[in-house]
């Protein structure tokens, strides 16, 4: 009897895992001008003047917004340059980042 032929074959699959994702929080706050807020959102979030204006009163009616979901440097880094303009411009607003779940 001829030996049956065994081949193994190994196949690599090549996966890229997706980077788990942050997202940006805007916080309401009793001081900063509705306006100014629409601006930063526009400004460093790239928002049309109706969503700006939408995710605005949200926080401001909820306390609270998601405005955007990005990964974690990009999160950080536009979280944080928002709340500095707001304290450039002597206002209290606040954006935060948090895993998203
Ligand atoms: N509550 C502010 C006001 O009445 C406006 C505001 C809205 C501030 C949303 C922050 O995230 C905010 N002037």
């Amino acid at each position: 009897m001829p030996e049956p032929i065994v081949k193994t074959r190994t196949k690599t699959r090549t996966r890229t895992a997706r980077p788990p994702l942050y997202k940006v929080i805007l916080l309401n706050d009793d001081f900063t001008p509705r306006e100014f807020v629409v601006q930063v959102l526009k400004a460093v979030f790239r928002m049309g003047a109706e969503r700006a204006y939408a995710v605005m009163m949200t926080a401001h009616r909820r306390g609270a917004c998601v405005i955007a979901v990005y990964t974690r440097d990009v999160a950080e880094t536009k979280a944080k340059e928002a709340t500095e303009l707001g304290k450039q411009n002597g206002y209290p607003l606040f954006f935060t980042t948090e895993p998203e779940t």
